[in-house]
């Protein structure tokens, strides 16, 4: 059973917002709500001339702007669909690190210090280690991937991103023959991460995510370091985030530390949370309902009272061409 706490914060046109709603039943269930207030830092520095609209220059990285020098722009695109505008894609956000409302991680993740950043990569692999971020991501030449971004709750965007492929990277860490799974896992650090020092005690922190190691070796996978022709905004998973299109966002893991690859299926956030809700594969599926909410449509934002702005959700999100084929033979009823 769900109570429906009525915030002011949300969008009117929602019915649903799932996760949130999940831990906020949680704190009436005893958890504390008092949270930190912490205001964002103001982002000083200029970044590239950006391609889009309204863009907020960052605070960009030396190698960053190298790397943007020799991107391949638009090497995906998605055909007749508009790009959600910058605005919309780093205020309306879920990163439970930063807090529950949709606002409080561009609010709140001013905190989180993105530079340095190092990624270990440990388990079944022939190269474990500490990476610093700039050599991690050194021999991959970056790519434009323009994606749509299906929530479980119902919402979507259309987002540029920056990033290179998962594959490149993983190949470079030398995958073992043990090697089934890869589990990723977001920055620990209470310090910096209000969320994780306030009473949402659901969540057993670090946010952990996983995929099948053919799914991360798909061309779609990217980890993207950017976004709208600059650095990702930290309520977006900067510096480095993975970005699955053909499954709900949920799985879009932010700010990573860690990568694993690993023999058995790995425990993932939201499963663990509500298992009949999210399954570990959570591609986006317009005939496999969520238990209280159909999945067959969605708001695209921007999306207001008036113009709620409400399209078909398309089987693995309209990537079928390219993914179907990893789920032959598997019941998606069941592996949801
Ligand atoms: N570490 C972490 N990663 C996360 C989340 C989170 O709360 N913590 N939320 C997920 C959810 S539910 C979604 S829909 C996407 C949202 O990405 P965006 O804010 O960049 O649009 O991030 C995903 N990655
Ligand atoms: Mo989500």
């Amino acid at each position: 059973m769900l109570i429906k706490l009525p915030r002011s914060s949300d969008c009117k046109a929602s019915e649903i917002t799932p996760e949130h709603l999940y831990l906020s039943r949680r704190s009436l269930l005893g958890a504390s709500l008092a949270g930190v207030a912490v205001s964002a830092l103001p982002r000083i520095g200029s970044a590239e001339p950006s391609r889009y609209a309204d863009v907020e220059s960052g605070n960009t990285p030396g190698w960053f702007v190298e790397k943007l020098k020799d991107t391949n722009w638009q090497a995906v695109n998605v055909k007749g669909e508009s790009i959600t505008p910058f605005k919309d894609a780093t205020h309306y956000n879920n990163f439970y690190e930063f807090g529950p409302d949709k606002g409080d991680p561009a609010a709140n993740a001013g905190s989180l210090k993105t530079e340095p950043w190092s990624v270990v990569v440990d388990g079944e692999v022939g190269k474990p280690g500490r990476y610093a971020l700039e050599d991690f991501i050194k021999p991959a030449r970056m790519e434009e991937r323009i994606y749509r971004l299906r929530c479980v709750e119902a919402w979507s965007m259309v987002i540029p991103w920056l990033g290179f492929p998962l594959s490149a990277l993983l190949k470079q860490v030398e995958p073992g023959s043990n090697a089934r799974y890869v589990r990723f896992e977001t920055l620990q650090d209470p310090k910096s991460m209000p969320g994780q020092r306030s009473g949402f005690a659901l969540i057993d922190w670090p946010y952990a995510e996983g995929l099948r190691l053919d799914e991360a070796m798909n061309p779609l996978a990217i980890l993207a370091v950017g976004m709208y022709g600059r650095e990702l905004a930290n309520q977006n998973g900067a510096p480095l985030r993975l970005v699955v299109p053909w499954k709900y966002g949920f799985k879009s893991i932010k700010s990573i530390v860690r990568i694993s690859l690993v023999a058995e299926q790995p425990g993932t956030t939201w499963q663990g949370l509500a298992p009949d809700e999210y399954g570990f594969y959570a591609n986006v599926n317009p005939s496999v309902d969520h238990p209280r909410w159909t999945q067959a449509r969605e708001r695209r934002l921007p999306s207001g009272l008036f113009s709620p702005n409400v399209r078909d959700t398309l089987m693995f999100n309209g990537y079928a061409d390219e993914v179907a084929s990893l789920y032959t033979g598997l019941d998606l009823r069941k592996n949801y």
